[in-house]
């Protein structure tokens, strides 16, 4: 076998089952080996973002890493954005890089020479690049253990290294599991929620699934402490049968009303909140003042096994509250708007769906009628670098295929990584993708005012303005194989999407609201 053959075995052998990617010549031997790997499914994406962004969630949805295929530094350059998400988001990711033959890298006239360690340095918390075919597994093995402790791993593959004779695959390496959290910051945070001060849990990460939800219950029920998590959670199962948590705001001077008061806040693995910006005359750091920061479990520990310890040594038996579904009622026959949208889906969507957020203000209104829908899982934008919902759609529907896919995009977002449709219409995935079509950068209509930029004229506006022209994302996801229509009303957009939700298969809607 050649390099990229150990290294396309190695990768099976230690559970990575699916390759997004988008290569090129210098990994044609990476692309050929997986004709040899029956393990390995190789997805082709169209633009790097996609790959990045469709190993993004798929990796919040399956718990375990994707590889993913890129090209040389630029190529690299083009996922960064969305693996930036991942990253903030702790997710694991594996990427093999092409890189030039040794031979030939240190001709930097050739035109994709580049500086590739220092491009895939800025976004990868593990980085080494292969030095002979022989040691491409072992490279291979060491990329997998480090990328499933939450990190993204990225391994650069010189094509000599990938063409030349290899021995053999590398055998998995152990899984090393997230810290476990000591007793003592247990005890600390058990005194802390029997002090009778004004307590909030902040929580992040795999304890905002079942189980760690169910635990943080019981001790919100037991210590009347309030339950919290980020605006940008990377993932959180919510809905029907599951502890309500409040979400903190967005703008700084929301974060400090709903912060307010609060005397002591417990982490579980949550960082101390602070704002997304920065603005004039507003607070980033949004602690209350003289509020106490409480870790439980740092942000790489297991967080969801201290809860559970917590409960325990408070002796939380009783469950706390949980949400029973409010179905919202068919809206009037009207305008669209993102109330009445959020009122459909949350109506109309079925248990155990996937939802890929990009809403941006479009969220509120679907935020709304949704954290009392179906158990659902929702997956957000972690890192703030629009344009995730559809290709974190992509990876969801593939990790959990029979489960249906929800993503919900604002039109200027879904620019960024429209070639997803064409991925998930090749995939035959079960995802249906909702733009909000305000034709509007409209976050930044509301941000320009907001950060003091005074007397916007036509020239600023226009920046921020999407109708000239209109975008058709009708035709755009038909130009891509993707069926699509339309909804200017609620009545149109609750036809389309009970359609949507009792057919199978990729579908787009264009919401006008
Ligand atoms: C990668 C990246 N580029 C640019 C931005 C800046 N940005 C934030 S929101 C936004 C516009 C979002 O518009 P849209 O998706 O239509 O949502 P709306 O505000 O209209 O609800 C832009 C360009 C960003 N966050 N990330
Ligand atoms: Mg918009």
């Amino acid at each position: 076998m050649n390099g990229a053959e150990s290294l396309v075995h190695t990768l099976a052998d230690s559970g990575v089952e699916i390759c997004f990617g988008n290569p090129g010549t210098s990994e044609m031997h990476f692309v050929a080996a997986l004709d040899r790997e029956p393990r390995m499914r190789g997805v082709l994406c169209l633009f790097e973002g996609v790959v990045a962004g469709a190993a993004d969630g798929y990796a919040r949805m399956a718990g375990k890493p994707a590889a993913t295929l890129l090209h040389l530094g630029p190529g690299f350059a083009n996922a960064i954005s969305f693996l930036h998400n991942a990253r903030k988001a702790h997710q694991p990711i594996v990427n093999i890089v092409g890189d030039h033959a040794a031979s030939h890298s240190r001709y930097l006239q050739a035109p994709l020479t580049s500086d590739i360690m220092a491009i895939c340095g800025s976004v990868s918390d593990w980085l080494h690049q292969s030095q002979a075919a022989d040691q491409v597994a072992g490279d291979g093995a060491r990329a997998v253990q480090a990328a499933r402790q939450g990190q993204i791993a990225t391994l650069v593959l010189p094509a000599d290294c990938a063409w030349n004779p290899a021995t053999a695959p590398a055998p998995p390496l152990p899984l090393i599991p997230p810290g476990t959290v000591t007793s003592s910051a247990i005890d600390q945070a058990a005194a802390a929620l029997k002090n009778g001060k004004k307590t909030a849990l902040l929580l992040r990460g795999a304890c905002l699934q079942r189980r760690g939800l169910e635990a943080a219950g019981r001790i919100a029920q037991n210590s009347g402490a309030r339950l919290l998590h980020d605006y940008f959670t990377p993932r959180m199962t919510r809905g029907e049968g599951l502890s309500e948590v409040e979400r903190i705001p967005y703008f700084a001077e929301e974060i400090v009303e709903c912060l307010k008061g609060l005397e002591q806040i417990v982490l579980v693995g949550a960082p101390a909140p602070v704002t997304f910006f920065a603005y004039p005359d507003k607070p980033s750091w949004v602690t209350p003042e003289g509020c106490e920061l409480i870790t439980l479990a740092g942000e790489r520990e297991d967080a969801t096994g201290a809860l559970e310890a917590l409960a325990d040594a408070l002796g939380a038996k009783q469950a706390g509250r949980i949400v029973t579904r409010v179905v919202p009622g068919m809206p009037v026959h009207a305008a669209l708007d993102s109330v009445t949208m959020g009122a459909i889906i949350a109506r109309l969507m079925p248990e155990n769906a996937i939802v890929s957020d990009d809403s941006l203000t479009a969220g509120p209104g679907l935020h709304q009628s949704l954290k009392y829908g179906p158990c659902h899982d929702w997956l957000l934008l972690t890192g703030g670098a629009i344009g995730d919902a559809p290709p974190m759609a992509v990876g969801a529907a593939l990790a959990c295929p029979g489960r249906k896919v929800i993503a919900v995009s604002g039109d200027g977002a879904a620019m960024y990584s429209l070639q997803s449709l064409w991925t998930m219409a090749r995939e035959r995935l079960d995802v249906v993708t909702i733009i909000c079509a305000n034709r509007s950068y409209n976050i930044l209509n509301i941000e320009l005012g907001r950060v003091g930029a005074r007397n916007p004229g036509p020239k600023t506006l226009a920046m921020l303005d999407l109708h000239d022209p209109e975008l058709d994302f009708v035709k755009l996801a038909q130009g891509m194989g993707v069926e699509a229509s339309r909804a200017e009303t609620t009545t149109e957009f609750a036809a389309q999407f009970a359609d949507a939700m009792r057919t199978k298969g990729p579908r787009l809607i264009e919401a006008v609201i």
